[in-house]
């Protein structure tokens, strides 16, 4: 009797190690393609729809959700049963206080599986139960202070979804029913953005009833995207306040009364929980970093980035007060249900997904408001590699569009900026008609963006009429400084300062700005960086995370054509074996011809 089937799968074992060589193949492949571009080739890959995730300088882990296209082939193919079952089987324990998940070895394929259906492991989210308990990862300080929460407005909890994992999504939603204190929740609206799953049509009606808290369901025959699917969320709740979340987070304790105390101080504050990590492999929940901000890229990316200077220590002078933020990641966040209106809610004409996160940011600082970030409260998002469904119309063109919206509504002459270096944003742009966007912005007597970079984004990066914006060229060896290239999905773009054929383009990868405090910075927050006191003859230059410290801090001598490394007083050289490995390095200023450099400034409007 046993014989059979283990026979049978003997058989099998061939069909089953093709697809996972193959994968293999596909993998290294990429992964040493990426890591084996010559320099001058660099600029022309395109790097935008890629995810970061990297270790920053104090070993936190960083990740930036964006879309980053269809993953690695899908093999092994999901069945269409198997994308449409529902095989939620809760093991008791597992997950406990947001520990990881272990697969089994014999389990692995399966979970490869069905790793492709949301590109996250379905496997393990299956087994850890819709109300596994987590961490208590506030401050302590922040248990007593929203003691008197009985006074703070009512909240709706605003779930947009499309084809989203019923555990994910149902955890989501106990997490909400089980950690916010009933008085404030007055109910919780899940907007099915024309999900196709069965599961997720009659059988989620049922289940929804049996829930402890008003929920209602929203439905559409027809994909609306996120930005139409929450609008439609918010014209159908009461209460005082609107917090959207995606489909798969976990919110921790306290996390809504922190968000409505600040909302009841000021309702034209719109408040994010510091978002941490959902292992997308393991399901552990991880602490994310409180010491960043929000802000972009010159690609109008969302990025998190380090604090410095008089923002740092405003920050650590009180580690549970809200601090504020240039922009927010875009899925989790509360808002005045009235406020939200008033400011002009979201940009209807974007669609699918990306750039109303940014939208909003602009448009509630520029028009009166502010964004802050409450690190009393904490909610885990599950960050994927890569999105999971389609884009109806294509990525490109949807994407881009909406970005383009973002630049031509709020961006000024930043706007050209992004244009002149954006080729897909570029291509779109005569498409889009923002006019009612600029009346909104005009009826709300709205601030300029050199405004919002003087005053809100004070650490930005962007280039500006008083900062130098072109190449850094090396006299002597005709080179020009580039940024160094990220591994994909592990680095953010760190390393030794080097040199490369100046390009005949106008790219990013070779433009720099020189601020006035003398930061030399690239996109992406990166900047020129040496010891600040030279150690044990260790001389070398490299490109890493702007820290806006003094070992950060250049000079340039436009007489002398020396580029001086401030808190040493040392000259910006080729490095003596002059092997393009070898980079930068700072040495004694003796007026050779590898320290004599040339800002080439470039035009970026
Ligand atoms: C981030 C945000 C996300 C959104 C996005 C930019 C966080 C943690 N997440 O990307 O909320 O601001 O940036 O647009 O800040 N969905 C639909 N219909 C669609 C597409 C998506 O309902 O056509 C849902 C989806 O099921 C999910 C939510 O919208 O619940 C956000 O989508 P995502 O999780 O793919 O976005 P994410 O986290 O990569
Ligand atoms: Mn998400």
């Amino acid at each position: 009797m046993l014989g059979g089937p283990i026979r049978k799968c003997r058989k099998l074992w061939p069909l089953l190690i093709l697809p996972l060589a193959l994968l293999l193949i596909v993998f290294t492949t990429k992964t040493y393609l990426d890591q084996n571009v010559s320099p001058q080739k660099i600029g022309f890959r395109s790097r935008t729809h890629q995810q970061e995730e990297y270790v920053d300088r104090n070993g936190i882990k960083v990740v930036v959700g964006h879309y980053i296209g269809p993953s690695v082939k899908k093999l092994p193919n999901a069945s269409r049963d198997m994308i449409n079952a529902n095989d939620f089987a809760p093991v008791r324990g597992a997950g406990k206080d947001g520990r990881p998940v272990v697969i089994q070895p014999k389990d692995l394929l399966k979970m490869q599986q069905l790793f492709q259906i949301n590109r996250f492991n379905l496997l393990a989210s299956d087994r850890i139960p819709l109300n596994r308990s987590l961490p208590d990862v506030r401050r302590k300080k922040c248990r007593y202070l929203y003691e008197d929460y009985d006074t703070y407005p009512s909240s709706s909890v605003i779930i947009v979804f499309h084809n989203e994992a019923w555990s994910t999504l149902f955890r989501t939603v106990w997490s909400v029913i089980n950690r916010s204190p009933r008085e404030l929740l007055k109910e919780i609206i899940l907007v099915d953005d024309a999900s196709e799953r069965e599961f997720l049509k009659t059988p989620l009606d049922e289940y929804v009833k049996s829930l402890p808290v008003t929920t209602k369901v929203i439905r559409n025959s027809k994909r609306v995207g996120l930005v139409k699917a929450r609008l439609q969320g918010a014209a159908r709740s009461f209460g005082e306040v609107l917090v959207f979340l995606d489909a798969h987070c976990e919110c921790t304790r306290g996390w809504l009364e922190s968000l409505l105390a600040r909302i009841k101080q000021d309702r034209k504050t719109v408040v994010c929980p510091v978002i941490d990590i959902i292992n997308d492999d393991s399901f552990a929940y991880v602490k994310s970093f409180e010491l960043h901000w929000g802000a972009l890229n010159w690609n109008l990316q969302f990025r998190w980035y380090t604090l410095g200077g008089r923002e740092l220590k405003k920050r650590k002078m009180d580690t549970t007060e809200p601090f504020f933020t240039p922009t927010m990641a875009g899925g989790l966040f509360a808002v005045d249900r009235e406020y939200f209106q008033e400011i002009g809610s979201y940009d209807e004409e974007m669609r699918i997904w990306g750039g109303e996160n940014l939208e909003l940011s602009f448009r509630i600082w520029q028009c009166g408001g502010k964004i802050e970030i409450v690190p009393c409260s904490h909610v885990g998002h599950l960050f994927r590699k890569s999105s999971p469904y389609t884009f109806p119309g294509g990525i490109t063109k949807t994407l881009y569009s909406n970005l383009a919206r973002v630049a031509l509504v709020w961006m000024d002459e930043w706007a050209e900026f992004y244009f002149k270096f954006n080729e897909n944003a570029r291509n779109v742009r005569a498409d889009q008609n923002v006019s009612s966007r600029l009346e909104l912005r005009k009826r709300l007597k709205c601030k300029n963006f050199e405004w919002y970079l003087d005053n809100v984004w004070t650490q930005h990066f962007f280039p500006k009429k008083d900062r130098f914006f072109g190449r850094i060229k090396n006299l002597e060896e005709d080179l020009c400084l580039i940024k160094p290239l990220g591994k994909l999905n592990s680095n953010q773009p760190t390393g030794i300062a080097k040199l490369n054929e100046c390009l005949k383009h106008d790219m990013i990868i070779e433009m720099f700005v020189m601020t006035k405090e003398g930061f030399v910075v690239t996109d992406d927050s990166i900047c020129l960086d040496a010891p600040e006191k030279e150690t044990d003859g260790v001389k070398t230059v490299r490109i890493m995370a702007c820290n806006w410290a003094n070992r950060q801090k250049w000079k340039y001598n436009e007489k002398t054509k020396e580029f001086i490394h401030v808190s040493n007083n040392l000259c910006l050289d080729v490095a003596p074996s002059k092997k393009y490995e070898d980079g930068l390095v700072i040495t004694k200023c003796m007026n050779t011809d590898t320290q004599k450099w040339i800002l080439e400034a470039v035009p970026w409007t």
